[in-house]
This record gives structure tokens, sequence and C-alpha cells, in this order.
């Protein structure tokens, strides 16, 4: 998702980094090119307007022309604005103090309900609940069927009968109730549009079951059409968020990035392929961060805490914070990253690949060249990249059996994360935590691996 929001940015701020002060008419420049590059990734026109006018205000006279770094100051508007409009921080669950905690998923047909209740019990058993899914969708009998082989999958037990939908939700609670199941996914039956009929089913589901979330599944790929059914959702159903499905489908992003401010109600997961593994938690900070092609350092450490160690994870992101990480710490991650197994889908998050390394299909054997350049490079070197000058650089290419302009590129991407992590949020708590780690000494150490 976003990548051809992220390539527009990319042109508008590479070239803003290029200049040392910036004039209120490269602000103006700056903020209509802005303004193109969120209508061209379908953002709702209301969205638009408003992300605009915050960003002028907040840039229009601000001391740009004495800012060491205007250009970044710039990025780090942008990047707090599409938090914002991403719902600002990542939703929590919070479960019921008399179990189970109760779910309802509602949505158009083929928006991903059935996959995504499957999917959303597989996510809570990782979080250490007992979910349990109820198949409450009898408008075509090969739907519970898809639900119980989706459920199998998961290892999470199915309840459903040939009723009707309401009866089928509430004995579902109380089989639940019965074999000790702690959490609750409902799956419902959509229509191919909003009818009142369906609105009306749902709307009794949720009366009977009361349940403590109800989130809306829309198709990413439908751009402002989910977002427009969204909004008509929540006039019914008072929903507590979104699953934004079929990311991996959406280059633009703009029902990610509307829904917030049209409907008022956050994403809370996103569903990033078939896979029921392809799945996770919606992270406004995380996915600004993406959009702007900083990399994904945070989800990328979530990822990769089932193959590697995450104190060291976190060791690295702290060094980032303290902008002490060098391109050792850089190699080190590269090579955890390779024990993961296949690349792609991970390495879009990794900082410092070039995009056209991240956009392609790859294999270890494209990272090799970053590799080279570093283990040509000396402990100095990659401890300090700034002394490295041109005839360093020239040595380095030899080396590496690489080109100047490959080492530039390495080096060039290396300085902007290092500066972009700086500003990142959430780093500076992640590094507190590496802190407090270290502090409470070994006994807090804890492996896990694959
Ligand atoms: N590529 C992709 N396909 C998805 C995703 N989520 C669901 N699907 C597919 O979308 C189709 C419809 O999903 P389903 O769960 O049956 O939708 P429902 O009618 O709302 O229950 C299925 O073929 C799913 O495999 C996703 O995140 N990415
Ligand atoms: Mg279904």
């Amino acid at each position: 998702m976003f990548e051809a929001l992220s390539d527009r940015f990319e042109g508008i701020f590479t070239r803003l980094r290029g200049r040392g002060r910036l004039s209120q008419d490269d602000v103006d420049e700056a903020l209509r090119e802005i303004r193109m590059a969120l209508l061209q990734a379908d953002v709702n026109l209301l969205v638009v307007r408003d992300i605009v006018a915050r960003l002028r205000a907040e840039l229009v006279g601000a001391d740009l022309a004495r800012s060491l770094t205007p250009g970044q100051q710039v990025v780090k508007a942008v990047h707090n604005e599409l938090v914002r409009v991403l719902g600002g921080t990542a939703l929590r669950i919070t479960y019921a103090p008399r179990p189970p905690t109760v779910v309802l998923l509602a949505g158009l047909q083929g928006a991903g309900k059935t996959t995504n209740a499957a999917k959303l019990a597989r996510w809570f058993k990782q979080q250490g609940r007992n979910p349990m899914l109820v198949g409450a969708d009898l408008q075509r009998p090969a739907a519970v069927e898809q639900l119980r082989v989706l459920a199998g999958q998961v290892g999470v037990p199915v309840y459903s009968e040939p009723s009707d939908p309401v009866t089928v939700a509430k004995k579902g609670l109380e089989e639940a109730a019965r074999i000790g199941r702690d959490v609750v996914v409902v799956d419902t039956a959509g229509r191919l549009a909003i009818d009142v009929e369906m609105m009306e089913q749902v709307r009794q589901i949720s009366e009977a079951v009361q349940p403590h979330y109800t989130f809306l599944v829309i198709d990413a790929m439908t751009g402002q059409d989910a977002v427009a059914t969204a909004e008509a959702f929540h006039k019914t159903l008072a929903l507590d968020g979104v699953v934004l499905t079929k990311v991996d489908g959406d280059a633009r992003g703009g029902a990610a990035l509307s829904v917030k401010e049209v409907v008022g109600k956050p994403i809370a997961f996103a569903s990033t392929g078939e896979k029921l593994e392809d799945f996770e938690t919606f992270h406004p900070d995380r996915m600004a961060g993406r959009i702007l092609g900083m990399g994904d350092v945070l989800s990328l450490i979530d990822r990769a805490e089932q193959a590697i160690e995450r104190e060291d994870a976190e060791k690295a992101v702290a060094k980032l914070a303290e902008g002490r990480f060098g391109l050792d710490d850089f190699l080190e991650q590269l090579q955890s990253v390779k024990k993961m197994g296949p690349l792609s889908g991970l390495i879009g998050m990794l900082p410092m690949v070039p995009k056209e390394v991240r956009n392609a299909q790859l294999d270890d054997s494209m990272l090799k060249p970053i590799e080279a350049i570093i283990h040509s490079m000396t402990p100095g070197e990659r401890a300090e990249p700034s002394i490295i000058n041109g005839s360093r650089r020239a040595r380095i290419a030899a080396g590496s059996g690489t080109t100047v302009q490959d080492v530039n590129e390495l080096l060039d991407r290396f300085k902007q994360v290092q500066q972009f992590m700086r500003q990142m949020p959430g780093l500076a708590a992640i590094s507190r935590r590496g802190t407090q780690k270290k502090a409470s000494g070994k006994g807090a150490k804890r492996k896990k691996r694959r």
C-alpha cells in the first residue's frame, strides 16, 4: 500500500532537502505538490484540504529559513499529519472483566469478513487468549463451511447451527461460556451493497450479543467507496474500528488515509494478503513512516521477534534513537533479517534498502552488494561514516566490486535514516526500555526462537 504516494513524497522531499534554505515560495510549492500527491492517492477531498491547511498553519511563518534542516522540518510536519489522519495511536483491546469478550464483524460481501474472523482468532490466540468463532452467516450454506475450514487451520472451535443468525449468535456466547472460551468472534452475512435488510440483521445480532468491539471489514481496494460504506454502517452500528483488508492490492492508500477522518473511527487491523498470517495491528506511526520511505523499523522488530532475539533488535533501535547506529549495526540487522527466511514483505520495512530492491520480488542475492560495500569499510568508517571522503569511497567501491555511485547511495540513505530516526515517535520509548532491561540484568533476557 501507499507505493504511489511514497514515490511522490520521495520526489518532493528530495528536492527540499537539496536546499539550504527554504523561502515562502518553496513552502507554497511543496504544499501544492503534497496536495496533488494526496489527491492522486485517492484521499478524500475534505481530508486533503484539512491536511494541507494544518501543514500551512505549521510551516508558513515558521522559522524555516534559519533552520539548519528545513527539509527535515517539512518532512517531520508531514509525518505528524499522516500519523494524525491514520488514527494517532494503535488501538488496544481491553478485555471484558467478565469473559467472553465479544467481537462482531460486519461488512459487505467479499470484503473479507470470514477470512479475517479466522485471522483475528489467530491473533487473539497469539495474545494468549482462548478464542472461539461463531458462524452467523447463514445466507449461503458454504459460508459456515468456509469458516470451519479456516478455523481448523488456526486451531479454534466454531459454533454454528442451521437456525437463524440471532439465535446462532446468542447460543454461540453460551457455548463459549460453557467450554471456557474468553473471546468470541462473530462472523456475519454481507450483501453486495448496503441494504436495509442486511443492516437490520446485523443490528439485531449486535443487540443480542452486545459486542465489546464492533469492527467493520472494508476492502482497501475499493477506495472512497469503502469509506462511504463505513459511514453508512457507523450510523446503524456504532463501530469501534475498521479492519482494512486487501491492503496488498492497494497501491494508493486512499481509504486508509481517509476513513478515520471521515468516519471518526480508526483502523484497528490491516489484512495484507490471503494467508492467515498476513494480518497485523494497525500502527499509524509506523504506517506514516512507511509512506515517507523511512522503512518501518518497529514492525520489523515485531516480526523479527520470532527469529532473532528481541533484545538485540531493541538495542539496535536504541542506538538508532541515540544516533549511535553505525553501519556495523546495520549489517548485523541485515544478517538477522536473512535468518528469517523469505525476504519479500520484510524488506519494505528495512530502511536503507533501495526502492528498486524493496519493490522487487527478491532473494538474498540482491542484498549482497550492500553487504559487500559495508564489508569493504574499515571498522572506523562503519562506526563513523561521516569520515568517508572521496578517496575512501573509491577504495570501498573497488574493494566491494561496486561503483562509487553505489557507495554514495548507501551512505546517503544511511544518513537520511539516521536523521529520520531521531524524529521518529516511539523510538525514545524503546530506547528507554532497552536501557531498563540492561539495568535489570541478564535475568530479564528473553529468548524466542522458531
Ligand atoms: N489478497 C487478499 N485477499 C484477501 C484479503 N482478505 C480477504 N481476501 C480474499 O477475499 C475473498 C473474500 O473474502 P471473505 O472472507 O470470503 O469475504 P466475506 O464475504 O466478507 O466473508 C477471499 O478470496 C479472501 O481470500 C487480503 O487481505 N488480501
Ligand atoms: Mg463470509
